[in-house]
């Protein structure tokens, strides 16, 4: 792979993804896309992964999709190269993506760190969604997801003018969890993803589920999903597992099953 690095640690039970495109400030061509998105399906279905984290560098997350790439675009090319496919696989990954952003996470940057299911930033961290000072907006949920994260106020700022929020303010505004020293935000990303991955998998996989529901049903709608994947883990092997370690005062053993 040219655009991303990976590293796996089965004994943890995660995989980590960088975005690797320095000479550029990790801008997300097509080729990048591509590699990010099939690692991300591949990693899916890998028994020895259950939490995936996705990092740039200490200096950069990713500043936006390509845009020397795009600027001879026309709309009928963009349909074409139809890149919403692959941040839809990104999207339906069903296990939990933890972003480390350190630096710029800008543009599709941005949103690409809003696909992901828990943020921790380091203090050198910027988040923003600058499109309109190229002629454009958002294409891949920085009116959506931004908005419904950090309301509709904040997010008309940011989309409309451009502006950057620091680490601190987006935390403030609840786009991210923790604000970490630059030197430890890949250290703390990776604590989350193993305490993640150290929980019952099944759980862990319909638990994200139902809490990503929240985004595309109403509330009566969302608490029937909610009850009817709280119910099917009661077929589970790990619900007996984990109530019998709580009554014999032990540590469980989760099978995944
Ligand atoms: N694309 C291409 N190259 C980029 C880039 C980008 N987004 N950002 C930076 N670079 C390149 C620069 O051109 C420069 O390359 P050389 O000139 O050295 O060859 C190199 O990276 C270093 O950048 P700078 O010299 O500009 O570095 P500075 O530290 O001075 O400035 C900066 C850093 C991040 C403030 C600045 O580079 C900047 O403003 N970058 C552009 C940020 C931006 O506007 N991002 C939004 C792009 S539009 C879609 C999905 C997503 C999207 C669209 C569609 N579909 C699913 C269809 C998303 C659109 C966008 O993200």
């Amino acid at each position: 792979m040219q655009y991303i690095k990976i590293e796996k640690q089965p004994q943890d039970g995660i995989g980590i993804i960088y975005l690797n495109r320095p000479e550029a400030l990790n801008a997300l061509n097509t080729e990048l896309m591509e590699e990010l998105s099939n690692q991300i399906v591949e990693w899916d279905y890998d028994s020895e992964i259950r939490c995936i984290v996705l990092t740039g560098s200490e200096k950069v997350f990713a500043a936006g999709a390509d845009i020397k790439q795009m600027a001879g675009k026309g709309a009928i090319d963009m349909l074409m190269i139809d890149q919403f496919t692959k941040w839809d696989k990104i999207k339906r990954c069903k296990k939990p993506i933890i972003a480390g952003v350190s630096g710029f996470a800008l543009g599709g940057g941005c949103e690409l760190v809003m696909h992901c299911d828990m943020v921790v930033a380091s203090e050198t961290a910027q988040f923003g969604q600058p499109e309109i000072k190229i002629g454009v907006m958002p294409g891949a949920g920085g009116t959506q997801r931004l908005t419904r994260a950090i309301g509709k106020v904040r997010a008309m700022e940011m989309v409309l003018t451009g502006r950057f929020i620091t680490a601190h303010e987006a935390l403030q505004y609840g786009l991210i969890n923790k604000v970490v020293p630059v030197e430890i935000y890949l250290q703390e990303t990776l604590k989350l993803a193993k305490q993640v991955a150290s929980m019952p998998p099944v759980a862990v996989r319909l638990a994200k589920e139902a809490v990503l529901k929240s985004f595309e049903m109403s509330l009566e709608e969302g608490l029937i999903f909610e009850r009817k994947n709280f119910y099917l883990l009661f077929a589970s092997e790990d619900q007996k597992e984990g109530m019998n370690a709580f009554i014999e005062k032990r540590q469980p053993n989760w099978k995944g099953k």
